[in-house]
């Protein structure tokens, strides 16, 4: 029987996102089960993490260091920072003897359970470093494995990971389904490389992109498996599952990967959510849902609503919205059915910036409206903004203050301009007032690595400049930018999911919920993260 395992590691974890069980892996295990190849998902994504990685010296000074700014909102000494560098530097130290743990633990499990191929599900950040350390081991140890990528950091970086990896036996870009499938052929002598879309690869030092395959039909897919014999530690993870129901998007904003990784929009029927919802409540006590699509489609998420309340199922879940497509929605509706939060890309209020430089395709009454309409029902409503845009100005920048006053949504996520090869923004970054060397842009940018224990503006350079600004100096206009928007009453860290976990985790107030968790992650305080996964189980079994 031909075994495989599929790796994923994001590094050291921020929120409680990164404990959610991974509903592509899941969705990859169940292509190769009905195949009949043994399968493992090894998601290394666990608050374990901080055990191996932070000393107990270490946890203590960043808890005391945490509770006094995050909590006691008071400036460090400038002995607290010097000594925040020095744990930064061991952490990174320590970082290193885990890598070379979990080498030989993945070499391990290779080797004796006679493993034919590992697929890495590939991260920004850390975990791609990490990944990378894994692979090459593996490779130099056992080269008849076959090793394989996949995952967003593909979809963005695509050949040039084998800058870096050139380890890989095949990279899979876009949808990974039919893909993987295909390659366990390949493993079997049954395919050639050639002949299976979706794939890049290397053959005589060239490199080898195969045509892109879209997935027809997605309730031809089997249900993702989340069993403990084939999702390794599940038990440890949030319950919470995200549903698959649409891929793609209709629009292209400029600044976007997701259309081009999944093609049109495409959904699965109601009638199979609706199953999958039930098989999953039924066979792991899974009560929260979010839907994975960028915008779920607004007709579709009405019927579904619909459904929910006419068989009385017993759930909360949260989503993405594109403002077009929800601007008649009845959201009361999409209340009852329990839907407690949506997330909105709203990027900034000016509407020629939208035009201009976001293909973005709202208008601001209609933002002003779905906000409101929203936020009106009860539902947590989350707004995202790219700040500094391109073009921003003192008035542009007043507009979207002047939009925040008016809206007040419950929270607004603000981040600096990120810009992706394979965008419209990185094809032509002069004409969005962007600045970068294209041709060593890719490899900088895909070998990033935040310093998640400073704030942004201490972190290495991005290369490119966004209306003239380098890094340093658009990255404190956004911090400011978040300032001012605090200073309005308004959370600037809740995402749509993060509002899910709170409702469950004990907490009364989202600001507690929000300056703990913050001491939880920055310190690695793992005992209080594992309580905090196990009260958010606990509490939302009650929704039975
Ligand atoms: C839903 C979602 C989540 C969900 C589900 C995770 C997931 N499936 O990726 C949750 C809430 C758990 C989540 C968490 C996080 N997410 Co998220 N998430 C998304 C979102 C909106 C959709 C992802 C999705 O479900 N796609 C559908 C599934 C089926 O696709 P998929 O998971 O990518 O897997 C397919 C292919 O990639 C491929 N594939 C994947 N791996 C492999 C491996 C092999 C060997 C092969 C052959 C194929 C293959 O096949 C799969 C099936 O088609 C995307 C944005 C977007 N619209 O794409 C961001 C996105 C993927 N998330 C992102 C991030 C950063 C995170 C977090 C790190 C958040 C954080 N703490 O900062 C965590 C880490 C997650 C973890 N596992 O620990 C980034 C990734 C950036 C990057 N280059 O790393 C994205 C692109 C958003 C963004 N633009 O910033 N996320
Ligand atoms: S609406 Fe959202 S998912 Fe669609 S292209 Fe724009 S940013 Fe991407």
């Amino acid at each position: 029987m031909l075994k495989g395992i599929l790796i994923s590691i994001v590094g050291i974890p921020r929120s409680i996102s990164d404990f959610v069980p991974d509903n592509g892996l899941a969705s990859l295990a169940s292509c190769l089960i009905k195949e009949d190849i043994k399968i493992k998902i090894f998601d290394f994504n666990l608050y374990t993490i901080f055990e191996e990685i932070y000393t107990e010296e270490i946890k203590n000074f960043l808890n005391i260091f945490s509770n006094k700014v995050f909590i006691k909102e008071e400036k460090p000494s400038l002995f607290e920072f010097m000594k925040l560098k020095m744990v930064s530097r061991h952490i990174e130290k320590n970082k290193k003897y885990y890598i070379e743990k979990l080498k030989n633990y993945i070499f391990e499990i290779v080797e004796k359970e006679k493993i034919d191929f590992v697929g890495f599900k590939l991260w920004a950040g850390d975990g791609f470093e990490w990944c990378m350390e894994i692979g090459k081991y593996l490779k130099i140890k056992k080269p008849e494995l076959k090793i394989f990528g996949g995952g967003p950091q593909v979809d963005t970086f695509e050949h040039w990971i084998f800058e870096v990896g050139d380890f890989f036996d095949a990279l899979c870009y876009g949808e990974g389904e039919e893909t993987i499938v295909e390659l366990s052929k390949f493993v079997q002598n049954n395919r050639k490389l050639e002949d299976i879309p979706n794939l890049i690869f290397k053959k005589n030092g060239k490199v080898i992109k195969t045509e892109r395959k879209y997935i027809e039909n997605l309730d031809s897919l089997p249900i993702p498996v989340y069993d403990a014999d084939v999702y390794w530690r599940i038990d440890e993870r949030v319950k919470m599952i995200v549903l698959d129901e649409s891929r793609g998007c209709p629009n292209a904003c400029y600044f976007c990967i997701h259309p081009k990784k999944s093609g049109k929009r495409k959904e699965k029927s109601i009638e199979r959510i609706i199953e999958e919802i039930k098989f999953y409540k039924k066979r792991y006590g899974v009560n929260l849902f979010r839907f994975a699509g960028s915008s779920t489609p607004g007709d579709f998420l009405m019927k579904f609503a619909q459904r929910i309340i006419d068989e009385k199922i017993n759930l909360n879940y949260v989503c993405s919205g594109h403002v077009n497509e929800y601007k008649e929605l009845d959201f009361q509706k999409l209340k009852n059915s329990g839907l407690e939060s949506i997330f909105w890309g709203i990027e900034t209020a000016n509407e020629e910036i939208l035009k201009k430089a976001m293909n973005k395709n709202i208008e601001k009454k209609d933002m002003e409206k779905v906000l409101k309409n929203c936020k009106s029902a009860g539902i947590f409503t989350v707004a995202s903004f790219i700040y500094p845009a391109p073009f921003e100005n003192e008035k542009t920048r007043e507009e979207t203050i002047d939009f925040l006053k008016k809206t007040k949504p419950d929270s607004a996520l603000i981040q600096f301009p990120g810009i992706y090869p394979g965008t419209v923004w990185f094809k032509n970054p002069e004409k969005f007032n962007f600045q970068l060397e294209k041709e060593t842009y890719p490899l900088k940018v895909m070998n990033y690595k935040i310093k998640a224990l400073f704030p942004p503006r201490m972190w290495q350079k991005l290369p490119y400049k966004v209306n003239g600004m380098d890094f340093k100096q658009f990255a404190y206009e956004t911090e400011k930018f978040q300032n001012d928007v605090r200073k309005l009453g308004i959370n600037t860290s809740i995402s749509n999911e993060d509002y899910l976990f709170f409702k469950f985790s004990g907490f009364e107030k989202t600001e507690d919920f929000l300056k703990f968790n913050r001491v939880y992650f920055y310190s690695g305080d793992s005992k209080r993260l594992k309580e905090e996964v196990e009260n958010i189980n606990k509490n939302s079994e009650k929704l039975k």
